[in-house]
């Protein structure tokens, strides 16, 4: 039977010679398909005398089976050769350095609000917010500002066009964060108007406001922080503490002077301008103008629904990108707002 020998010897030599799996499968046809050598072979069976069928029979499948353990032994070396050559490709170094996630940050502006907020938390102001986009009513009316006040004009203020293009009837962006605080008062008359003794309102408003202005010192958006303080025989006398407490805690330092100057605001009435020195460093000796304040005006009180014969407040308004810019050296207000990283990076 050396044919059988050489047939598996030449099968064990073609599956060897083969790396593609189809044509592994063709090559089997060579030998195991319908007309392949060793089925051949078989079929010739048939024609051999009895006496030889037997041996001749036992010795083809021993052939037959060397030829299919070469071809799945074939199989398998493809199959595992193909699985290491796709792990080898899709393989990551692991020791190759990571890609970080940046790291963000809060704005300036951001982090003296937020410092604002809590100093004035600390002595019992709540935080209140309104909307960007407001009323003439809660702007300019409930603020004692009159019809014909400059700070009206389409000149001062930013006001809202309608889809076709006119003018949204007294509909404006806020010019400043007190519609915030005439809001919480009428909210706060709704509520509690009725007791014998109204709780007092002791609230901050920090937000954006919106000015037709802009140069090196203003921004046509630019930040306030606003505070409100009603209550029974709350005085003058209790404002200026408040806001010497409070310039000391910012500023963290107890060696400035405040100055309150004579002033005017529709909304408040006496009003004054706060003005701060420090004693020492680089600012040392300078009047620096810092914030607005006064008593609020009676009929502020009057329009919002509160008794001014029974209750008196102060309010007073900072400037959050001034305080920023004093207290981080910036000298430029826009800086604040282009976005720039290379700039915001070094308040993070
Ligand atoms: C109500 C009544 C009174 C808020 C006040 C100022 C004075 C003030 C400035 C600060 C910096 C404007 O952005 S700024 O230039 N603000 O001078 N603000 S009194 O008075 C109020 C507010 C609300 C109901």
């Amino acid at each position: 039977m050396d044919n059988l020998d050489q047939i598996v010897s030449e099968a064990q030599a073609a599956f060897a010679a083969i790396s593609d799996p189809d044509a592994l499968e063709q090559a089997k046809a060579r030998f195991l398909g319908k007309s392949g050598q060793i089925t051949e072979l078989l079929k010739g069976l048939g024609k051999l005398p009895p006496e030889e069928k037997k041996t001749a029979g036992a010795a083809i499948n021993v052939a037959k089976a060397a030829v299919e353990a070469a071809l799945n032994a074939r199989r398998e070396a493809i199959r595992k050769a193909a699985l290491e050559a796709r792990l080898a490709e899709e393989a990551l170094d692991v020791t190759l350095p990571g890609r970080s996630e940046a790291r963000g940050g809060l704005h300036p502006v951001t982090r003296t609000l937020e410092r604002i907020e809590s100093l004035f938390a600390s002595i019992g102001f709540e935080v209140a917010d309104g909307p960007e986009i407001e009323e003439d009513f809660f702007n300019f009316t409930a603020l004692n500002t009159p019809e014909d006040h400059p700070a009206r004009s389409m000149h001062d203020t930013f006001y809202l066009q309608n889809p076709d293009g006119s003018l949204a009837d007294k509909v404006l962006l806020r010019t400043h964060t007190s519609p915030i605080q005439a809001r919480y008062m009428q909210a706060h008359v709704a509520r509690y108007g009725q007791l014998e003794k109204m709780p007092e309102i002791r609230i901050i408003a920090p937000g954006r406001v919106y000015r037709v202005d802009s140069d090196a010192t203003h921004s046509p958006m630019f930040h306030q922080v606003e505070g409100l303080w009603v209550g029974e025989g709350v005085s003058f006398a209790d404002l200026k503490g408040v806001i010497a407490d409070f310039l000391k805690s910012f500023f963290e330092t107890d060696d400035l002077t405040v100055r309150f100057r004579p002033s005017f605001f529709p909304f408040t009435e006496p009003s004054a301008e706060i003005d701060v020195a420090f004693m020492s460093g680089a600012l040392k000796g300078r009047w620096l103008e810092i914030a607005g304040c006064g008593m609020v005006h009676p009929n502020v009180l009057k329009i919002a629904g509160i008794d001014p014969e029974k209750y008196t407040g102060f309010a007073f308004g900072f400037g959050p990108d001034r305080l920023t810019m004093l207290r981080y050296g910036v000298n430029d207000l826009r800086l604040f707002f282009e976005g720039d990283l290379r700039f915001l990076r070094q308040f993070a």
